[in-house]
Order: structure tokens, then C-alpha cells, then sequence
């Protein structure tokens, strides 16, 4: 495996176990905050990160490389409010999602296509999850501090989740 590609594929393996130690960290805030529906939601999305890592270990092994586990920071363990909790996974999801586009114009520099071809699946899950924390921001600032409104909105993704236990779609 070209190891320009190696590199930056193990960059990447650690940047999706970060995300799945902060989204795991958010659900237990949620949990003991007894915000459960947003709880089981975000313990699913730390799933899917660790999947997503373990994808990358796989490939980058399969493809004669090495992959290399990492071992991770201490994530926040403190939030504010859902706000805070949802902003910061915004923010995450835009950094990781600038890493996959480096990753992708390695791919076309080093013409790595194969490479290139498995990347695509990561693009369009990083704009599937943007999509997502803008959509649930959006619905938080419509709920401002109506605790009713709060109330709902953790109901909604617990059903959400229930509905969709596969995936963070909306
Ligand atoms: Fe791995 O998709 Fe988010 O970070």
C-alpha cells in the first residue's frame, strides 16, 4: 500500500475513535442527566464511529498495509445542554469531515483510485451526519428553554432511534 495513503488512513482511524469516545461520553452526560431518548441516540452514533474505524482498520489491512490502533484523549466529559452537546458535534462532524476531503485529494495526487472508490462511501456519510446535527440544532433553537418543547424533542429521538435503529438518519 502506498504509504502516503497508509499515513493518512491511520490519521483518520484515530479521528473516528475520538468521535466515538466524545459521542459515548455525550450519551453517558445525557443518561445521568436523564435525557434518555438523546442518550440512546448518541450511544448509537458512538457505535456507527467505532464501525467506521473498524472499516478503515480492514481495508488498510486487507490492502497489505498496516493499520495501527491508537490510544485516545480523555474526551469531554461535561456538557451544558443539548445545545452545547449538539453544537459541539457539528463542529466535530465539519473537522472530520475536512479530513476525509484531504484524504480523498490525497487519493487523486497519489492516483490511488482504489482508494478513492472506498472513500466516497465516507463522504457521503460525513454530509448524511452535517445534514443531521444542522437539522437537530435547528430544532433545538425553535424549542429555546420550553421544557415542554425539550420533553418532545428527546421523545422524538428516542423514536427516531427506535424507528431507525440502523442508522442516524432523519
Ligand atoms: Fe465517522 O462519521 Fe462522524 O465523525
Amino acid at each position: 500500500m502506498n504509504k502516503r495513503i497508509e499515513e493518512i488512513l491511520n490519521k483518520q482511524i484515530v479521528a473516528e475513535a475520538v468521535s466515538s469516545q466524545l459521542y459515548l461520553a455525550m450519551a453517558s452526560w445525557a443518561e445521568s442527566s436523564g435525557i434518555n431518548g438523546t442518550a440512546d441516540f448518541l450511544y448509537l452514533h458512538s457505535d456507527e464511529e467505532r464501525e467506521h474505524m473498524l472499516k478503515l482498520v480492514r481495508f488498510i489491512n486487507e490492502r497489505g498495509g498496516r493499520a495501527l490502533i491508537p490510544s485516545i484523549e480523555v474526551p469531554r466529559q461535561e456538557f451544558n445542554s443539548l445545545t452545547d452537546i449538539f453544537t459541539l458535534l457539528l463542529e466535530h462532524e465539519i473537522k472530520v469531515t475536512n479530513m476525509i476531503n484531504e484524504i480523498v485529494f490525497v487519493c487523486l495526487e497519489e492516483k490511488d483510485y482504489s482508494t478513492h472508490n472506498f472513500m466516497q462511501w465516507f463522504v457521503a456519510e460525513q454530509l448524511e451526519e452535517e445534514a443531521l446535527a444542522r437539522n437537530i440544532l435547528d430544532k433545538l433553537k425553535m424549542i429555546g428553554s420550553d421544557k415542554a418543547g425539550l420533553y418532545l424533542f428527546d421523545r422524538d429521538l428516542e423514536t427516531l432511534q427506535n424507528a431507525n435503529p440502523g442508522g442516524t438518519e432523519v
